[in-house]
């Protein structure tokens, strides 16, 4: 046996060995019980995996080996998302073909994630690519359309003019596209829609039960947007036709009409209460309302609109909600009425107002709403305060004691920040300023105003949900082909099954076109085709977004091999849902909504009985790796949030100390500063990469990757080496059979075997690795240390239990290591067929424990007493301790404090 960590000697000996016993394939025994452990669907990138990605593999192996040793079928698969812009833009970039290119490119993953030992069932591994997968997502895309969520529509759309393709809100930043930087603009095209909005209420309400981290269950429900709120119709003043219905809005002059041929237009507000606060209302620039206004305005209004039109058009939804922009808008020329109490309030349009939300119309009420405040300061329109906030409200953000409006009106356009603080946020308080209705709570006047608009049929009570429906269709070649055809007259019919897939054609020009139409528009071959009913037709050729392909990639791994269905029910339903999965935060809202929309739709059809995909979630934190920047020279420009310019590590090398900047930053090729796993397996061996990641840090935080840190995993990689080794002439394969003896020294390496199963089996468990390693290093200092002094005659079936104990619970951290020691022990096969250890709780209580004793507070002694021992028996041990007695003589005892286990504390004068 080795009595060092010798990585080259044995790891790859023992990948071969279980490669070669099929060892990962998944066993599906009826009699157990599952566990289904997945990483995020990687998409496989040119430059290979870093040391980086093995924090997100290395994890949820380590649970996987764990279960199966526990007698759990394990499910752990790995497979490629190979679909999408990324692909496309890197084959467009090399002059190649994506699929042979991403073929290649995964089996460099592949091969990286065997090189550190990952356990994947590699028999039931795709790409999404393939003809064989998605033929399913063309499937399941029908499945879709025939139940009216997969629809087209014209659409203004956001369109990347360096990508040439549609992009989806969320991957704007700041009003350009994430992935190619380019200023966003707006395009109007058909487009293929999931009505992800039909199942808003579900997907939020069951996300209660989800064992997820809470700040992406959060990210979730934010993105999903719920508000209840009251709709209501705004008529425009003086250019209605209605005829009058013989009443009058109450508290005014003003004659109620026939509603259907009033101008009118209608709001969404979830602050129905402050209506009689409303002092303007705000159109989205795009209203449809608006070309009806401008038949009644001035020249000089028409040109002001149309000018403010055109410049709104630039702008994202994201930029013209942020915060910090400054309000614009421009007037209409027209009024519209106050149903509450007939006030006339002049009608902007102001591009915060997006067309997108409720009705693209509001009523804005300034003294109550941040943003209609700013726009009110900006265009001198009144405030007028109809909340006056409460007691616990008054004391947090005003000083005086009784809160004066007008005061704080005349403070505010001195501060208006200070302002707003202090008045938008009154969502708790009592009405004033409004009529009646003054006196009554926040949420009284929510009901009653709500009632009263339903009775007059002025407005209904809604809710409103921000989630929009998802856009799914890219004009782009490298993507899941939609299974629609058009006919002559326009009608679509679906491709029918027989004829799935609907292959992507073979061809060597991809490029994307500038007319927004897909390449595949450019193929006669593919374009023409002929409708289930036998005349001519056209192919649609927009393909799916790699959402689409991400959304069921779970569900195939139950069923990979399956020709005739996109999986077996039976299948299915044993192995959903995922029990763990495991990725990077980053995709808290698209990959992880999507995919519990389409369970849910799956559900709903009876192809699967779990409503939810993923039933816990762990968000792995980065690897960091030290990176040279250096300082910014005359007149050079920063990017944002940066204190100096990115230079390669031979540039590093050339720049004088004083101009050069180390810093942490996430390891990316794009930095330069990637550790790949061959290197770090060359230089330090598997396990000890293995170790280093998870011993580290904690699963979810930052990590800093350092030489130093993985020299320590290879030392106590040796140290077991070489504490079996030590103890291997003690050694006994067939302990389990004898009979423990009950001598002290017995008791204490057992209790220190089954103290440590107990523990590093509850922190796999709970994802705390870190903390699983230091116990196995606490449990091997132990043991080294006693095997120093100890006579360990007598003590043979202890110290192999505690062997095989450390061995196997060092197995799915350390596997080659493991299986390396097990077979050197005498042991047959590997240890990932052997059974995980447990413990006897009766065996992991202490049975003596370590207690101070102290006179007036000063530590005199220490005592080893029996952790059962009572009160009574801790005074009087320490009162006979013949330390303490020195201190004790002639002195009288005042008191005496024990606490139990710790601490004798003897009080004397
Ligand atoms: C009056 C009011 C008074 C409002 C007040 C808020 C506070 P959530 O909760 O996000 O649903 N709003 C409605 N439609 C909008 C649109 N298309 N673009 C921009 N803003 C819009 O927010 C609903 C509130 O956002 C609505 O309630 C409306 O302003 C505004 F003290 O109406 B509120």
């Amino acid at each position: 046996m080795f009595d060092r960590y010798e990585p080259k000697e044995f790891e790859a000996k023992w990948r071969d060995a279980w490669q070669e016993a099929d060892l990962f394939v998944t066993r599906e025994d009826p009699e157990r019980p599952k566990f289904f452990g997945l990483d995020f669907f990687p998409y496989p990138s040119g430059a290979g995996l870093s040391v980086g990605h093995c924090r997100n593999y290395i994890p949820t192996d380590v649970i996987c080996r764990m279960r199966y040793m526990q007698g759990y079928n394990v499910l752990h698969p790995m497979g490629f998302d190979s679909f999408g812009l990324p692909a496309e833009n890197e084959a467009i970039k090399r002059q190649r073909h994506p699929w042979p290119m991403i073929q290649e490119y995964g089996a460099t993953y592949r091969r990286q994630m065997d090189l550190v030992g990952v356990s994947y069932d590699w028999s039931r591994s795709f790409f999404s690519s393939e003809p064989s997968y998605y033929h399913w997502t063309q499937w399941i895309f029908k499945k879709l359309y025939e139940r009216g969520l997969a629809y087209r529509r014209n659409a203004a759309v956001n369109w990347d003019p360096i990508d040439k393709t549609v992009l989806a809100d969320e991957e704007i930043i700041g009003g350009r596209a994430e992935r190619s930087g380019a200023l966003v603009e707006k395009k109007l095209i058909p487009q293929w829609y999931f009505k992800i909005t039909e199942y808003a209420q579900r997907l939020l309400d069951d996300l209660d039960d989800l064992n997820w981290p809470e700040g992406i269950k959060n990210q979730q429900r934010n993105w999903i947007g719920r508000s209840e709120g009251v709709q209501f119709r705004m008529k425009v003043d003086g250019i209605s036709t209605g005829e009058s219905l013989g009443a009058t809005i109450p508290g005014s002059e003003i004659e109620v009409t026939n509603l259907d041929h009033d101008v009118s237009f209608e709001v969404f507000t979830t602050r129905v209460d402050t209506i009689f606060g409303m002092t303007f209302c705000v159109l989205a620039p795009e209203h449809a309302i608006v070309d009806t206004l401008l038949q009644h305005a001035s020249e000089e209004t028409v040109a002001a609109v149309r000018d403010y039109q055109a410049k709104a058009k630039e702008l994202s939804d994201i930029d013209r909600q942020a915060e910090s922009r400054e309000k614009t808008g421009v007037f209409t020329g027209s009024y519209a009425i106050n149903p509450a109490n007939g006030a006339k309030v002049p009608i902007y349009l102001a591009d915060y107002v997006l067309m997108g939300y409720g009705t693209g119309a509001i009523m804005a009420v300034p003294a109550h709403d941040q943003r209609d405040f700013e726009f009110a300061i900006k265009f001198g329109i009144s405030v007028v305060p109809v909340i006056q906030p409460d007691e616990p409200f008054l004391k947090k953000y005003s000083a005086s004691e009784s809160f004066n409006f007008n005061q704080e009106l005349a403070n505010y356009s001195a501060d208006p920040a200070a302002y707003s603080k202090s008045v938008y946020e009154a969502k708790d308080g009592v009405l004033m300023n409004s009529g009646e209705y003054s006196g009554l709570s926040v949420s009284e006047a929510q009901t009653k105003l709500g009632e009263w608009m339903e009775a007059l049929e002025i407005g209904q009570r809604k809710v409103n949900f921000r989630l929009r429906d998802w856009l799914i269709s890219r004009q782009r070649y490298w993507g899941c082909p939609i299974p629609v055809v058009h006919d002559r007259d326009g009608t679509m019919s679906l491709v029918p099954d027989d004829c799935l897939p609907v292959e992507l054609p073979d061809v060597e020009n991809y490029q994307p076109s500038d007319d927004g139409q897909s390449p595949l528009a450019r193929i006669p071959e593919f374009l023409n085709t002929t409708t289930p009913d036998g005349t001519l037709g056209l192919r649609e050729t927009d393909t799916m977004g790699g959402f689409a392909c991400s959304s069921w990639y779970f569900l195939r791994f139950c069923d990979p091999n399956n020709f005739e269905q996109p999986w077996d029910v039976e299948k299915a339903n044993y192995w959903m849902p995922v029990d763990c999965y495991v990725g990077g935060a980053e995709h808290a809202v698209m990959h992880l909504l999507y995919a519990r929309f389409w369970t849910k739709v799956l559900y709903d059809l009876g192809l699967v009985k779990s409503k939810e995909p993923f039933a816990r979630l762990q968000n792995q934190g980065q690897v960091l790796a030290m990176t040279p920047y250096r300082k910014p020279r005359e007149g050079e420009r920063l990017d944002i949030g940066e204190d100096g310019i990115l230079i390669s590590f031979e540039e590093a090398k050339q720049t004088p100390e004083d101009q050069l900047i180390w810093k942490w930053a996430r390891m990316s090729k794009s930095k330069g500063n990637v550790v790949t796993p061959d290197e770090a397996v060359e230089q330090y061996g598997a396990d000890a990469l293995r170790v280093y990641e998870l011993f580290v840090a904690p699963f979810d935080a930052d990590v800093q990757w350092s030489n130093e840190g993985m020299q320590g995993a290879v030392r106590f990689l040796s140290r077991i080496f070489k504490l079996v080794s030590d103890l291997q002439p003690h050694y006994d394969l067939e302990w389990s059979a004898g009979i423990m003896p009950d001598t002290p020294d017995a008791r204490k390496i057992r209790r220190w075997t089954h103290q440590t199963i107990q523990k590093v089996s509850d922190d796999i468990e709970k994802f705390s690795f870190n903390t699983a390693v230091s116990t196995l290093m606490i449990f091997v200092n132990n043991l080294s240390d006693f095997v120093k002094s100890a006579d360990l005659s007598g003590l043979r079936l202890p110290v192999s239990e505690a062997i095989d104990s450390l061995v196997l619970l060092l197995a799915p951290i350390a596997p080659h290591t493991a299986d390396e020691i097990w077979e050197s022990l005498g042991h047959k096969g590997f240890t990932y067929h052997a059974d995980w250890p447990t413990f006897e709780p009766e065996l992991t209580v202490e049975d003596s424990v370590t207690v101070a004793v102290q006179v007036n507070g000063k530590l005199r002694d220490t005592l080893e007493m029996s952790a059962s021992a009572s009160q009574d028996e801790m005074e009087s041990a320490a009162k006979s301790s013949e330390k303490i007695k020195v201190h004790l003589d002639g002195k009288e005892i005042v008191k005496v404090i024990v606490i139990p286990k710790k601490l004798v504390n003897i009080v004397v004068k």
